[in-house]
């Protein structure tokens, strides 16, 4: 399953944000270092197009697709040096594949630190930075020693001494300007900085009207440093970052609020629609370039994750290894074809089901039977 780690400043909303999304019940307080331990839980990804096919086949069972969500400790500024719980959320940070940053941008005289988010942020991507910076001159010095005996080193060279000129400059990799290949170059060294990064920033419950520009004030911080550092490098920030504003403290309130309809009346009150949460998960899952492919049935719909570009098999897969290996045709059809149609039998008689082999490249929103032998 896909990990997102939440990272930020002490007070800026981790821990609410993690209760919000997985309905836990981690400590939320108003002082620094709350959370000392990570948090794990598990955010179910919302889907219309599950649970109408759940309702077209009246399945008794419907299962999300879901990501895991790491809730990690504050991280304070010296960080990387020792400082507050000090390289202890760096090792929880390496193991997620996209790293949520959570800004404080809420005012409150009962919850002590800094409200101004281009102050967060710019400390947690210092302390990334630092730290990235740390791996980094080590296997620089060490890959300088082997490349006067090993010539193929010179592109992981290149690849490491333009990572050390940005990280020394306090600037995070995603915006360092390194291309794809050089990306890959830097991968066994498991760095913070070239992770996917989803931002959100935490404004005020008094503050709502001010979330489209708290939005734009921070991701101009990240297009501006971006245009800047790459120089029309082919890693844009915009596919490695996105940005989103919510009031932490109503989205989670509105979670705990278990009667649907009751918790829609609640979030319209306040203005916010179908809330922020859905928005936050549905964008955390593009930033990865995860996809969906669905499969229904009388027993059970479900959403099934993979990565963008993924064969029929290797979604097989995703279900399990034998349907894989045992790989013989999928039957597909796209989920709106289908639910027009009403049912997959009446699909299947009127020869709408596609019959697709190992070479099919799996669209979002296919759904899917697989023939396997094993
Ligand atoms: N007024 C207001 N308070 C908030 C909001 N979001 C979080 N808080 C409060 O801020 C305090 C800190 O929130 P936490 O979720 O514990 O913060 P954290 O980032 O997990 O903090 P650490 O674990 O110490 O790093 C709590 O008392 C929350 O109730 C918000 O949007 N508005
Ligand atoms: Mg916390």
């Amino acid at each position: 399953m896909e990990r997102f780690g939440l990272v930020g400043l002490p007070n800026a909303g981790k821990s609410s944000l993690y209760n919000a999304l997985t309905g836990g019940g981690a400590l939320a307080a108003p002082y620094a270092f709350a959370t000392k331990n990570p948090n794990i839980g598990v955010a179910r990804v919302p889907d219309e197009r599950l649970d109408r096919l759940a309702e077209m086949s009246k399945s008794k069972n419907v299962v999300h697709a879901a990501v895991e969500v790491v809730d990690i400790g504050g991280l304070v500024e010296g960080a990387s040096k020792g400082e507050g719980l000090g390289n202890r959320f760096l090792a929880n940070i390496r193991e997620v594949d996209a790293v949520v940053f959570v800004l404080r941008s809420f005012e409150d005289d009962d919850v002590p630190g800094p409200s101004d988010p281009i102050e967060h942020l710019r400390i947690v991507e210092l302390e990334l930075a630092l730290a990235d910076l740390e791996t980094v001159e080590k296997r620089l010095k060490q890959a300088e020693r082997q490349s006067k005996l090993d010539r193929s080193l010179g592109d992981e060279l290149d690849a490491l001494r333009v990572a050390n000129a940005a990280l020394s400059d306090g600037r995070p990799l995603y915006r360092a300007g390194l291309t794809a290949d050089q990306r890959a170059l830097l991968a066994p060294y498991f760095l913070l900085t070239t992770r996917r990064v989803l931002v959100v920033v935490n404004v005020g419950e008094d503050d709502l009207d001010s979330i489209p520009e708290a939005e734009a004030r921070i991701a101009a911080e990240f297009g501006q440093a971006g245009d800047a550092a790459s120089g029309g490098s082919p890693i844009g920030t915009a596919e490695h970052v996105s940005v989103i504003g919510m009031c932490v403290q109503l989205e989670a309130e509105a979670a705990t609020i278990t009667d649907p309809v009751e918790r829609a009346e609640m979030l319209e009150g306040f203005g916010l629609g179908e809330g922020a949460l859905f928005r936050m998960v549905r964008s955390a899952y593009h930033l990865l370039d995860l996809r969906t492919f669905l499969t229904t049935g009388d027993k059970e719909s479900r959403a099934w994750t993979f990565l963008n570009g993924s064969t029929a098999p290797q979604c097989a897969g995703r279900i399990h290894t034998d349907f894989q290996r045992g790989f013989i045709k999928a039957e597909v059809i796209d989920w709106q074809e289908l639910l027009a149609i009403g049912s997959w039998t009446k699909a299947k008689d009127r020869g709408k089901i596609r019959l697709e082999g190992k070479d099919y490249v799996a669209q979002d929103g296919d759904v899917m039977e697989f023939r396997f032998n094993v």
